[in-house]
């Protein structure tokens, strides 16, 4: 304040021309602090990416609805989430719920429809690849999804959503078309961008596989989706997708000796899982490395002087602290968090904690206020 009251000439004309009042009975004041306000907020560095940049951008020039949703989807896939960032994000929400509202009042037209498949559980995982490597048998496996899965490239036409069990929790696997130059569906492109991670899916089998892997990379840097290690184009647009490459169709001959010359060629830039979607081989660490995947953590709370029942538990982001989950709890803890107790991670027995304590997958929380 004291930096604004020398310097602003609104402040010091409502100082000078009225000084007797007290200050907060001044409407000039009490306008000027509303705009001082909204000011700083606006002025809060947000760091905002360039990708989210290029979202905006995109959303600029949006001409459809649907084009419009696609770019604020990917806005908030990609604002930066801190304080600075709370009412953009805020507003983000609010203009996306408004035009899924519209859209869905909308009749349905034949040409031209745009699949789009809304995030449930604790995350998004989409399974991208080549014709006929086997996403769908894996969502059929992993989820009660019922995906045609067919020996012909390019059965799959539409985007299909399906949740797979992990512990006690839920993760949305997408059944998605073959990601090939045949398939140029930029609706495709949209669901690949807004998915929280991505599983490339490869057969094994496949005497042209190292083509079909590199035609796969190609098709997303067109759309500018960088997965594994390696340089990301330093141009705005792209995102870089936490991903796995799984290698399917474990069960046939040759297909081992197969998989340890995919890891000598691409090991160092893919973290790599064989599996077989047949017998089931490799599908638990395949749970696991999704979950792994989305960077999300599970966080139980109890009420003080309760016994322990574990419910559902929240899902935080990896590096939550104490105040984020008192945030998600109730908007009323954030103010009026005073500690907490907390059990987990082999050395907490129910110690206090404060607000800025680092939060653990597994910890369970006893929020005192
Ligand atoms: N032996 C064997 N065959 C598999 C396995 N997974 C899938 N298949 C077969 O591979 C073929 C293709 O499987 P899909 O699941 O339809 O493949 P997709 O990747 O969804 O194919 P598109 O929809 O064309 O992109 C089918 O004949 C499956 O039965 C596996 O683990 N082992
Ligand atoms: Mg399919």
């Amino acid at each position: 304040m004291g930096r604004w009251a020398g310097g602003c000439a609104v402040w010091r004309r409502i100082f000078h021309c009225r000084p007797a009042l007290p200050i907060t009975h001044i409407p000039e004041y009490n306008t000027y602090r509303t705009r001082h306000a909204s000011l700083v907020t606006a002025l809060m560095p947000a760091n905002l990416t360039p990708e989210y940049m290029e979202a905006e951008r995109r959303f600029k020039a949006a001409t459809t609805s649907e084009e419009k949703l696609a770019a604020l989807e990917e806005m908030m896939a990609t604002i930066p989430r801190h304080k600075g960032t709370e009412k953009m994000q805020a507003d983000l929400k609010r203009r996306i719920s408004k035009l899924r509202t519209e859209q869905a009042r909308k009749p349905v037209s034949r040409a031209g429809i745009i699949h789009r498949i809304d995030k449930e559980g604790a995350g998004q995982v989409a399974l991208v690849g080549p014709p006929n490597g086997g996403k769908s048998m894996l969502v059929r496996q992993l989820t009660h999804a019922m995906p045609e899965v067919a020996d012909y490239p390019f059965t799959t036409r539409v985007p299909l959503p399906g949740m797979m069990k992990f512990e006690d929790i839920q993760i949305q696997l997408v059944d998605l078309p073959p990601v090939h130059p045949d398939f140029p569906e930029s609706w495709l492109y949209q669901i690949i961008r807004n998915a929280d991670a991505l599983i490339q899916v490869v057969d094994l089998s496949d005497p042209d596989i190292l083509e079909d892997l590199e035609t796969t990379l190609g098709q997303l840097a067109q759309a500018k989706v960088h997965i594994g290690t390696g340089e990301v184009p330093r141009v705005t647009g792209w995102l870089v997708k936490r991903s796995l490459l799984v290698a399917n169709k474990l069960d046939i001959d040759g297909t081992p000796e197969m998989f340890e010359l995919l890891k000598d060629i691409y090991g160092w830039r893919f973290a790599m899982l064989p599996v077989s979607a047949a017998t089931g081989q490799g599908l638990d660490e395949f749970r696991l490395q999704a979950f792994d995947l989305l960077e999300v953590i599970r966080v139980y709370t109890k009420a003080p002087g309760k016994k322990l029942e574990l419910t559902a538990p929240y899902i935080l982001r990896r590096g939550s602290r104490l105040i984020d989950l008192a945030a998600h709890v109730h908007h009323d803890f954030l103010s009026q968090l005073k500690y907490a107790r907390v059990w987990g991670h082999g050395k907490f027995e129910g110690q206090m904690v404060n607000r800025d304590y680092l939060l653990a997958d597994k910890d369970v929380v006893e929020l005192h206020r």
